[in-house]
């Protein structure tokens, strides 16, 4: 396995993104959101970000200090929840989840910004949160991160371990085998739930390095943040049906699962 990450530019054939990505269990497409988009991001955000805790390194932690993250996504930015339901994202997803799903949703987002002196973060794999399978797991998670500001080799790009998504649960990556994304604002990282990535250490002077990490995962599986806490539910209700689908709220995502009465809410006929 080449030690690198591909990298495609937006308008590429699905069927050729979809190789590079499950080749390598990772990719950097380019272009994905504009200057105007990520001001948005960044200003809903703004507020949110700026009172986030900026804590110390413990090494014992799996959050590295001198980073912010704030979560809640979907209620705090308009903007991330249009992200969120990117087209070529969802023909991503629907490439690698819907062997094993009727729907796929998002399963996490959190904005992340890594600050000057942060460590690299513990290599782990998004689909540790189901360890009932042994890696190599079915297909349950895609993951991807989105780039507010520049990714580099020193302010914190993520850092991954291609081919590591077809590996035994017991293999180590050795230091050469993991690479680190370097991106500019606006492209997207997409990675697999069994590629092998953390965060990147930071060993700039006073660059901090800004993503928002989006994971999606099948209908039928518990979300590994909570959306229906997340957000208001009369802010739900606003919501186009296809985005509140996304979030976990929609009736039938196969063999039963999550139905519910749609006129005690919804104010719809069965
Ligand atoms: O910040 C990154 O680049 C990766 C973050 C991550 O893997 C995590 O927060 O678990």
């Amino acid at each position: 396995m080449p030690n690198t990450i591909p990298e495609c530019s937006a308008d590429t054939d699905l069927d050729e993104m979809y190789r590079l990505l499950d080749a390598a269990g990772c990719l950097v497409v380019h272009d994905m959101a504009g200057a105007d988009e990520i001001t948005a991001v960044r200003t809903e955000l703004d507020a949110h970000m700026a009172a986030a805790a900026v804590k110390a390194d413990d090494p014992k932690e799996f959050y590295p200090g001198h980073t912010r993250r704030v979560i809640a996504l979907m209620h705090r930015s308009p903007a991330m929840r249009e992200l969120m339901m990117h087209p070529t994202i969802g023909q991503l997803n629907d490439r690698h989840l819907l062997g094993n799903c009727k729907k796929w949703q998002l399963n996490v987002g959190a904005a992340l910004e890594i600050g000057p002196g942060a460590r690299d973060q513990i290599l782990h794999r998004e689909e540790n949160l189901f360890p009932y399978w042994e890696p190599p797991r079915p297909n349950l998670i895609l993951a991807t991160m989105w780039a507010m500001s520049d990714f580099t080799a020193d302010n914190g790009g993520t850092q991954l371990v291609p081919g590591s998504h077809r590996w035994d649960g017991d293999r180590v990556a050795t230091p050469d085998e993991v690479v680190r994304a370097e991106m500019p604002a606006g492209s997207v990282l997409v990675w697999l739930g069994g590629t092998l990535h953390g965060g990147g250490a930071n060993i700039t002077a006073d660059e901090w390095r800004y993503g928002v990490v989006l994971t999606y995962t099948l209908g039928w599986l518990r979300q590994e943040e909570n959306q229906f806490l997340s957000i208001p539910l009369a802010d739900v209700l606003a919501l186009p049906a296809d985005v509140r689908m996304r979030l976990g709220f929609d009736r039938d995502y196969g063999d039963g699962l999550g139905f519910y009465d749609p006129s005690v809410l919804l104010n719809e006929t069965r």
